[in-house]
């Protein structure tokens, strides 16, 4: 498939949907190492990665495609993204534990979280999805991070593990993301939700504990 003359985002994500929709690997690639080098790593993520898998979603539940293209797609954009994962960490970074709550398989947007902030120098100790609350605990006990981020799309998952969360919280800063994280299950679990999209938040967590952002104007990516 060629991709000339594309620049805008819907393009990048419509090249996507013909490519790994049509269980097209080797071009689903092609089409992200052109769109990571063309926008760089954070506005691939915010504007085209994370937006295609919105609709990826929209198109399953609507009955257009199947959950097998669906798979396939957060499959081939899983391995991808898991690729940029660590690109950037600074040995003497601030250290970020991430992790979705038990029963969480949704993690694209904890893994470009992650990404963002290993690209600003942080050390991202990845746990990925359904990790259980007493490892979390554990990690954080043995690593001490400057901040954890839990991500969950429901509330109650949060809410169902609130002792759990408030005492972590008691040793470091705990943020909860994701359309799960309201501000009442942030209160109740001693934490502190963190807005916005997951490019945006790291971000905030970066300026948030004292390092200004760098223009990050290197595109290399895989
Ligand atoms: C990929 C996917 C999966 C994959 C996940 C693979 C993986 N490794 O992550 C798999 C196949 C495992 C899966 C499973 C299921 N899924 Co699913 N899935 C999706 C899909 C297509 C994309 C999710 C995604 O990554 N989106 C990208 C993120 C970044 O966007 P977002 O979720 O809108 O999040 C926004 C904010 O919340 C925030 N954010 C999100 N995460 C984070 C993290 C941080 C740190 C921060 C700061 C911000 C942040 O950023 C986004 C805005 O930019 C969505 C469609 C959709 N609309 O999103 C459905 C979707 C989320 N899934 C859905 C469903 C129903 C399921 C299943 C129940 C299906 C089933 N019957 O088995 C299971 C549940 C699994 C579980 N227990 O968690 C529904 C949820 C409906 C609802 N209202 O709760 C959706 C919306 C599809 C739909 N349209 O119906 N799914």
């Amino acid at each position: 498939m060629t991709l000339p003359h594309r620049t805008a985002p819907g393009d990048w994500r419509d090249a996507l949907e013909e490519t790994l929709e049509a269980f097209d690997e080797t071009g689903g690639h092609r089409v992200l190492s052109q769109v990571f080098e063309k926008l760089g790593v954070e506005d691939a993520l915010s504007l085209v990665v994370l937006p295609y898998l919105h609709d990826v979603g929209e198109r399953w539940s609507a009955g257009s495609i199947g959950v097998a293209q669906e798979h396939f797609a957060s499959n081939v954009l899983r391995s991808r993204l898991s690729l940029l994962m660590g690109d950037g960490e600074r040995p003497d970074g601030p250290l970020a534990v991430l992790a979705c709550m038990p029963g969480e398989h949704h993690e694209f947007g904890l893994m470009a979280t992650a990404i963002v902030l290993s690209r600003l120098g942080w050390r991202a100790c990845y746990l990925g999805a359904n990790t259980p609350t007493a490892e979390l605990a554990h990690t954080c006990r043995a690593l001490a991070p400057s901040a954890v981020v839990v991500a969950a799309h429901r509330a109650t998952a949060f809410a169902a593990h609130a002792p759990a969360l408030r005492r972590l919280s008691g040793s470091t800063t705990v943020h909860l993301a994701a359309r799960g994280a309201t501000d009442e299950v942030a209160a109740l679990c001693g934490a502190t939700r963190l807005d916005g999209d997951p490019v945006w938040a790291a971000r905030a967590l970066h300026e948030a504990y004292g390092r200004s952002v760098p223009d990050v104007t290197d595109t290399t990516a895989v």
